[in-house]
């Protein structure tokens, strides 16, 4: 097997028992996990020869020691935060296949016309406050101070959890990458879908990054006792919200490349014996084309309305986040394709209908993504897994890539 792939799963391992809940892998945004995250894999830029800091809002990255300031980067990266009992690999292995492309670059001894760097990105996944890709929007200059203000479960605000993650949210701008000093951002991430193992391919090549409407919807209805209340008057929220969960399913079944989840459902007062007086639920709808996902959530907001309505109770619709679905880089992405080939018997390219921190770099600079087979194309679950050979072929495109770029570059 190959020892730089061999090294990168032995770190996989490591990096997955940095967690916030004992016997699963959860590490959220701010988290003492995340910090030991930062802590471990900034050992391990150090020893790919990198600086590692940490910047204002909690993004781990590690630079080249010399800085000559005409000199561009090629940043490259995923994020090393998780989802709830997630699987191991989702974020962490495009961070370390980013440090052994580094190290596998510095052993040849070229001489690159950029720097390398490596990302962390401190928040993809949006579990703590619900809003995706906290990280790169600080370095994309896209984040809104407004998030500042969002609360989680705890009631914790987005800026206390900063400040008390070492960060600083009066300064966040400070973590933005100007344009001028990239040449681009490369991810590798675990495909998190089926195609590449039907296709038995190692890897293959993102064309574009699928847009997301999450929203918070809360049906609002009368908490009563349940021994008492006849059916006839109830007000029942769990009931609507049940109602509404069936409709955002049959509605996302109608049209091809159509996605709706409700993941999360919270009942109050959430006794046995007390009907639900509210109910909020979390809704996530994705589809590559930004109308159809934008009419989608239309159609679901009028259907939340109508079962409001005729169950006499009041309803409060929250859209929390809309991104929209991003092209990766046409240029960046054919010299992906042509290093790809140099190690594949072709090179196939696929939509993702998972979101990644490269959709929001593509607004920054010109961005890349690279897709790693995984079982059962099985993802944010335990289960996710890669095979070794795999990551070895990711590595050398991805070195390929570079030795590429450089030549454009030189
Ligand atoms: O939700 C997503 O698509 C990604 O895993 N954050
Ligand atoms: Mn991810
Ligand atoms: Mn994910």
């Amino acid at each position: 097997m190959d020892p730089r792939a061999t090294q990168i799963l032995q770190r996989i391992e490591e990096l997955a028992r940095l967690s916030e809940t004992p016997g699963q892998l959860t590490r959220t945004y701010g988290s003492p996990a995340m910090g030991r995250a930062n802590q471990l894999v900034g050992q391990w830029l150090r020893a790919a020869g990198l600086t590692p800091s940490v910047d204002a809002i909690g993004n781990l990255i590690g630079r080249a020691p010399v800085k000559t300031a005409k000199r561009k980067t090629l940043l490259l990266g995923s994020h090393l935060d998780t989802v709830r009992n997630a699987g191991k690999f989702d974020g962490p292995l495009g961070v370390l296949l980013g440090i052994a492309c580094v190290e596998a670059c510095r052993a040849e001894g070229r001489q690159l016309p950029f720097d390398l760097a490596v990302i962390g990105f401190a928040d993809e996944e949006g579990v703590r406050f619900q809003t995706t890709y906290l990280g790169s929007r600080v370095v994309a200059g896209t984040f809104a101070p407004k998030d500042l203000t969002r609360r989680d479960a705890a009631g914790i605000s987005l800026r206390e959890a900063v400040a008390s993650f070492g960060g600083n949210p009066g300064k966040l701008s400070t973590a933005r990458w100007p344009a001028t000093s990239l040449v681009g951002y490369l991810e590798a991430h675990i495909e998190q879908g089926p195609v590449l193992e039907q296709k038995d391919l190692s890897v293959g090549v993102v064309t574009s990054i699928s847009g997301q409407s999450r929203l918070l919807v809360e049906f609002i209805g009368r908490a009563g006792h349940a021994g008492t209340t006849p059916m006839s008057l109830r007000a029942d929220a769990l009931c609507a919200a049940a109602e509404f969960i069936l409709a955002v399913e049959s509605q996302a079944r109608k049209k091809a490349g159509l996605v709706a989840t409700v993941g999360r459902i919270q009942a109050e007062p959430g006794a046995s014996n007390v009907i639900s007086g509210t109910a909020t639920l979390t809704l996530d709808v994705r589809h590559q084309a930004d109308a159809t996902r934008e009419s989608a959530v239309a159609a679901l907001q009028q259907a939340a309305h109508k079962i409001a309505r005729l169950r006499k109770m009041q309803l409060h619709w929250q859209p929390v986040q809309q991104t929209s679905s991003v092209h990766c880089s046409p240029p960046l992405t054919r010299l992906l394709a042509h290093a790809v080939r140099h190690h594949e018997p072709r090179s196939v390219a696929l939509p993702s209908g998972a979101g990644h921190d490269a959709a929001v770099m593509a607004g920054l600079t010109p961005t890349a993504m690279l897709f790693i087979r995984c079982k059962n194309g099985v993802s944010h679950h335990p289960d996710e897994s890669v095979k070794p050979g795999d990551v070895a072929v990711a590595l050398d495109v991805m070195v390929d890539f570079v030795r590429q770029l450089a030549r454009q570059h030189e």
